[in-house]
């Protein structure tokens, strides 16, 4: 250890205060802390904090006349493609997965402090009929692909799934896979690479100590992603096994469709090296970003950063002038993530900055925790490398919200975006697809259910017509090993007469699905 030298750097940075309790400290933990300090990069953390400070100054500054909705050049919908056009995205999309070309990247470095569990939000379970996690339907969901893609082309393929982690889920997820032996999936296939942490920093612009051996850090933000690419050479794995496209996505979205070809085969049609999926967003004070562009490049916009005038703007046909409301699904090319991953580019994103409660080691050395913020977290965004893009090379998807969008962040005390909204979600889309497919839903004396569930509202008031407040269609799963968006479903269960709860249940090596019910229409098998 050099003790010296660390303290000179310390001095010369104004952090001195990191070496407060260092002569109470026994040798493991002065160990301990000076290797977490000799770490940090003290010039480098100084001027973030003083671009960070800038910038909440100026918070309330509104950016309005810089605004502009997205051209619609860029754009694509699910809603406004014909049939033929989905099937052609759907089939590109699909050449590039049964050629090795694609990859999926997720983002799961998050602390998940909303959720409230002490674990990495994808091991969450929902409380779905088949008890599976968010980690579970995701794995399926690849298992699946491939297969699809196989299909297709007559190879054998594989999606190789990278997941950014952090200090605080990466080991829980590492032991989590292996425990579940990979989902089925190859465990050569899971490559799991570690995000950056900086340090919390008082408004003083002090490191803040969390411990008295310990420096309070968080994450760097999920476009800590750039760096930890350089890091880990992430990149070069993509190049070597082939991957040519990446999907990037959040891991509490438990519709996530991942690596979809559609989305796939959309940007490469439009010739695009990175792309966003969107939903509409509806109503103006909706607190979503929104994909747009400012000062003439592309970004994504937090409803707090416009004034209501602005966010209530309205094109002719009454959409909201500004409503691509952004959902953590993006499109990238590897050159694409090359270019942006690059020193000279990642050094641009700048920092974003939250005023946080930060707990802190007191005089007294007790661990404080503070009931109002006392400093501040700095994170960089995934999305602002949108700003590299350009007319050319940027491109919007627009997907169906009910279809695609379904985010877990907050414990079930919530009214929004919960286990429960989750849970209802997933089941009604594949309540959806079962329909689709055929089948039809009835009690078990054989007769009829409704399609259209009764809305919740009138359901808990009394207000349905009877027969309609059974909730069957809260109690239909299909395993994602069966089908990845509602396809192949018809073969098992065109005319079928399903009294639910209903699950279409498939192992990883079964070759055939099975359909699960618990009673069946008069007691005969359906
Ligand atoms: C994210 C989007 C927001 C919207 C919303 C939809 C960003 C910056 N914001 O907001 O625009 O699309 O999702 O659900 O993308 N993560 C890391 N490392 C970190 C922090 C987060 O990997 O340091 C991951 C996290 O595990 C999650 C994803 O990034 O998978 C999104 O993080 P979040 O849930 O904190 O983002 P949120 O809801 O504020």
């Amino acid at each position: 250890m050099d003790l010296d030298s660390l303290k000179t750097e310390l001095e010369s940075n104004g952090q001195s205060q990191l070496l407060r309790y260092w002569d109470l400290l026994d040798t493991n933990s002065q160990e301990k802390l000076y290797n977490e300090l000799k770490h940090l990069e003290y010039s480098n953390i100084n001027k973030y904090f003083k671009q960070a400070m800038e910038s909440l100054n100026h918070a309330s500054d509104k950016i309005d006349d810089l605004l502009e909705p997205l051209p619609a050049t860029v754009c694509g919908s699910v809603t406004r493609s014909s049939q033929e056009e989905l099937k052609e995205y759907n089939r590109i999309g699909l050449e590039e997965v049964g050629n090795n070309r694609v990859a999926v990247l997720l983002l799961a470095g998050g602390q998940g402090t909303r959720l409230g569990v002490p674990y990495p939000k994808g091991m969450y379970n929902v409380g779905l009929p088949s008890g599976k996690t968010l980690y579970q339907l995701q794995a399926e969901r690849l298992l699946r692909l491939q297969r699809l893609a196989t299909q297709q082309t007559g190879k054998a393929c594989t999606i190789p799934w990278y997941i950014m982690t952090s200090e605080h889920t990466k080991q829980a997820t590492n032991d989590y896979f292996k425990q579940h032996n990979y989902f089925g999936l190859e465990k050569e296939n899971i490559i799991l690479f570690e995000q950056g942490l900086l340090p919390c920093i008082g408004f003083d612009g002090k490191i803040i100590l969390a411990n008295t051996d310990k420096v309070a850090l968080a994450p760097d933000g999920n476009g800590g992603l750039y760096r930890a690419l350089r890091k880990w050479n992430v990149l070069e794995d993509m190049e070597k096994r082939g991957v040519t496209n990446i999907h990037v996505y959040c891991v509490d979205n438990i519709l996530v469709k991942m690596a979809d070809p559609v989305f796939i085969g959309f940007c490469r049609t439009k010739n695009a090296e990175c792309g966003a999926k969107a939903v509409e967003k509806t109503v103006p004070t909706e607190a979503v970003g929104v994909v747009c562009k400012v000062d003439g490049r592309y970004q994504v916009v937090e409803y707090s950063e416009i004034t209501l005038k602005t966010a209530e703007l309205r094109q002719d046909n009454g959409q909201l002038t500004f409503n691509a409301g952004n959902i953590c699904n993006h499109y990238f090319t590897l050159d694409f993530l090359k270019h942006v991953s690059q020193v000279e580019q990642e050094n641009q994103l700048k920092h974003h900055v939250a005023k946080k409660k930060i707990p802190y080691v007191g005089d007294d050395k007790e661990v404080v925790k503070p009931t109002e913020p006392n400093g501040i977290k700095m994170e960089k965004f995934v999305f602002d490398v949108f700003h590299f893009a350009d007319d050319r090379s940027f491109a919007v998807w627009e997907v169906l919200r009910e279809d695609e969008f379904a985010p877990l962040k907050n414990a079930d005390t919530a009214a929004k975006d919960t286990p429960t909204t989750c849970r209802e979600a997933l089941l009604n889309l594949h309540h959806r697809y079962m329909l689709g497919a055929g089948s039809k839903f009835v009690h078990s004396d054989g007769s009829s259910l409704p399609d259209i569930p009764c809305a919740k509202k009138a359901r808990e008031s009394g207000d349905c017509r009877k027969g309609e407040n059974d909730d069957h269609f809260n109690k239909c799963e299909v395993s994602p090993l069966v089908s990845y968006a509602g396809e192949g479903l018809t073969e098992l269960l065109d005319g079928k007469k399903l009294v639910p709860p209903v699950q279409i249940v498939m192992g990883p090596t079964d070759s055939e699905p099975t359909i699960l019910q618990d009673i069946t229409v008069n007691g005969t098998a359906s």
